[in-house]
């Protein structure tokens, strides 16, 4: 095996001449160490796991090393390393391969011990990881993450704690699957394990999920789940006050806590596995605080001598968990210190060659390859089994009666279907509209979440990765935003970043736009979409009328589950109960269902008119239809064009109706920055559309209550003129 040196950064590793192995303190000392443990006069008994620990600990650090020294080749785009919290080997060998995990990004020794169990060689899907190699197993290049389907590990996102949400949900919808005797992909008896840092344990994320695991837990809901804390005391530069991480791991009602200490693997193994045993046996949450060290500072080219004494740095150095390992082999008396530091060293020939190897492999080429995972469509499938949704009733409904026999047929056809959020069980919502399901379909399918629109969304993501189809309630959209990173980069990413090994599917139901006669102001009249417009891969749904509403919620039930689609259904409020059309008690905004599929994509066109066309959707449908009416009272004909779907748009029939009439005049009831009209436009302009285009949307303003709502959103009137003057 070859060495190379750091110094002089050639582009690529197999350029340099071999010379020798730049020392690291840590290593050092290891070392040292290693080879001063004396023989034991007396040798004790050591359980066999002890090797297997030492194993992916010493594999864990050398891959560390071999990330480095590729980085300073210019080969690897992201370090983050695992060096002090190799004690989180014993955690892996204490719960079972098919426990779902959802690692910290220290926790490599973790991954490799459960790797190696499984006979997978972990330390090449790490290195493949390191070099963004489109063969690593998992995310295939797009980032750097642990994860392997073989071995139950999901990968998790840099956004520190946002897995945990997920977490609890995979925990709630294991025993959910067997009371509801339904497939899923973990054992029944599975436990959840989910690790994360101290300074993560600050993060609104962590504590809604430790919350919720409590809030379940306190009602005896079943929650199989073991949080692992791994605590070395630091949040990149900033201490963890001393006893704050216990102190809050401790006071959550209802959740076990358990303490060990990194530097005892021993205690970590015993603790580890009493802790895991209880959580499997009594379906309850549980928190393992593991005291950790960190070496070879934060990650990258972070210094940490900037931040920490010397002296701080190297009193960790006695705390090396694989010289805690060692200490306990040697003294068993199946190993010496000498024996051990020369398979320390051996280990770094192997992981190095592994890491070189990596190097051979070829990252990403082309566009289409990385997006590849990230939307996939199948609309013959996803019409099929659209189609098998059946809609009773042939009486005329409102919007909130067909929302409500849609999510009733989507419940009937999918017995993995769960409707949850805030009021949506015995009230039936704050507008009725999930009014009878829990009584139909009972509390195991139809429940109220506690108040927390973070655990609402993570409860879905578990929910969906372990086989269901959930199908969440944001009360309003204003409140989606307290919870957006669950949706942009927890739920639309895991199929980019699993390669479509993970995904989870889910129909998000969102309350929202304004109009409400004066009522609620800004919170309760939020249109701003632009938050979900650019989110690669999600669907966006918003229905306008009845007998849409119903149909698209079928469609997306369906794109959840043939392509694990995240969908959300924004559903115009001021349309819930709306009858009328042109005048009062007309009844002809209701309609009865038609079992007809509505295709994710496609528009819908009303009247005949060829001088402009109105292309909107939502609320602007509503007031587009009317304004057509009044426009031809003056002679003028239109088209209107409802979206339907504003991800991904429709642009061919955008397209179709632009050709057809000359002239755009793009309805938006969103904010004027941001809106959907901003897309409208550029999708024809792109397109190459030369006819005439113009557009109408709401103020750049917050909703104000009362009667001032309407100073800011769009009105009739403006898109009477704004018509009159594109045709004039
Ligand atoms: C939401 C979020 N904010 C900030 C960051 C940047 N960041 C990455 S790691 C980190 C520190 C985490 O510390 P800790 O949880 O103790 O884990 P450790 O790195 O010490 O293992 C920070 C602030 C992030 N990744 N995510």
């Amino acid at each position: 095996m070859r060495e190379w040196s750091s110094r002089s950064r050639p582009r690529r590793p197999a350029d340099k001449r071999p010379v020798a192995v730049e020392s690291d303190p840590v290593e050092e000392h290891l070392l040292e160490s290693l080879r001063a443990l004396a023989p034991p006069s007396m040798p004790v008994l050591v359980p066999s796991e002890a090797e297997a620990i030492w194993q992916a600990q010493v594999d864990s650090r050398q891959t560390d090393y071999a990330a480095r020294w590729l980085g300073q080749h210019g080969r690897t785009f992201y370090t983050i390393g695992s060096a002090g919290h190799e004690s989180n080997a014993a955690v892996a060998l204490a719960v079972r391969i098919g426990d779902p995990a959802l690692l910290h990004y220290r926790s490599a020794a973790f991954y490799l011990a459960r790797a190696a169990q499984a006979g997978i060689d972990g330390v090449r899907d790490l290195m493949l990881g390191v070099v963004a190699a489109a063969a690593e197993p998992i995310a295939g290049g797009r980032h750097k993450v642990f994860g392997r389907k073989e071995l139950s590990v999901i990968p998790m996102t840099s956004t520190i704690a946002s897995h945990l949400p997920r977490g609890v949900g995979m925990a709630l919808a294991i025993d959910r699957a067997t009371r509801l005797e339904l497939p899923c992909p973990w054992a029944r008896d599975a436990i959840v394990l989910c690790s994360f840092g101290d300074a993560s344990l600050n993060h609104a994320t962590a504590q809604a999920a430790l919350n919720t695991a409590a809030h379940s837990a306190f009602q005896h809901l079943p929650l199989p789940i073991l949080f692992l804390c791994e605590d070395n005391g630091l949040g990149i530069s900033v201490p963890t006050p001393p006893g704050w991480a216990e102190a809050l791991l401790r006071s959550r009602p209802a959740v076990r806590y358990e303490y060990a200490d990194g530097s005892d693997p021993a205690e970590v193994l015993d603790v580890s596995r009493g802790l895991a045993s209880w959580v499997r046996g009594e379906r309850k949450p549980a928190v393992l605080h593991l005291r950790t060290v960190r070496y070879l500072s934060h990650a990258g080219a972070d210094a940490e001598i900037a931040y920490r004494t010397p002296r701080a740095i190297r009193a960790d150095f006695d705390r090396d968990p694989i010289l805690a390992t060692a200490r306990w082999l040697v003294a068993s008396g199946r190993h010496s210190g000498e024996e051990l530091a020369a398979d320390y060293e051996a280990a770094r020939g192997r992981v190095r060659a592994k890491a070189l190897e990596a190097t051979k492999h070829a990252q990403m080429t082309s566009a289409e390859q990385v997006m590849s995972p990230l939307a996939p469509r199948s609309p013959g499938t996803v019409a099929l089994r659209a189609g098998a949704v059946r809609f009773e009733g042939a009486e005329p409904l409102t919007l909130a009666q067909a929302i409500n026999a849609g999510l009733a047929a989507v419940l009937e056809r999918h017995p993995e279907a769960l409707v949850f959020g805030e009021d949506v069980a015995i009230k039936g919502g704050v507008y009725g509209v999930t009014r009878g399901l829990h009584a139909r379909f009972g509390a195991g399918r139809v429940f109220d979440t506690l108040l927390d629109e973070t655990s609402i969304l993570g409860l879905a993501l578990g929910a969906a990765v372990s086989g269901f189809l959930p199908i969440p309630e944001i009360q309003y959209l204003a409140y989606l935003h307290n919870a957006e990173d669950q949706l942009r980069g927890e739920a639309s990413t895991l199929q980019f970043f699993s390669h479509g090994q993970y995904r989870n599917g889910m129909v998000i139901r969102i309350a929202g736009y304004g109009y409400q006669r004066g009522f609620g102001g800004h919170f309760h009249n939020d249109d701003a979409v632009g938050v979900l417009r650019d989110i690669p891969g999600i669907v966006i749904a918003s229905p306008s009328r009845p007998d849409d509403a119903a149909a698209m919620l079928a469609t997306c039930a369906a794109a959840a589950s043939v392509d694990g689609s995240v969908c959300v259904f924004l559903e115009p409020i001021a349309l819930y109960h709306t009858r009328d059309l042109y005048e009062n008690d007309d009844d002809a905004w209701c309609s009865a269902l038609a079992d007809e599929h509505v295709p994710v994509g496609a528009a819908r066109s009303y009247l005949d008119g060829d001088d402009l066309a109105l292309v909107t959707w939502g609320n602007g449908l509503h007031m587009s239809l009317r304004v057509a009416r009044r426009l031809a009272m003056r002679g003028v004909s239109a088209l209107v064009v409802d979206l339907r779907w504003l991800a991904p748009l429709p642009v061919d029939d955008i397209l179709a109706a632009a050709r057809a009439t000359g002239r755009v005049l793009v309805v938006d009831e969103t904010r004027r920055t941001g809106g959907v009209s901003e897309g409208v436009l550029a999708a024809l302009i792109d397109a190459g559309f030369d006819g005439r285009l113009a557009r109408v949307a709401s103020k750049d303003s917050f909703v104000p209550l009362g009667d001032a709502a309407r100073l800011v959103l769009l009105s009739e009137d403006e898109i009477e003129e704004a018509a009159l003057r594109l045709v004039g």
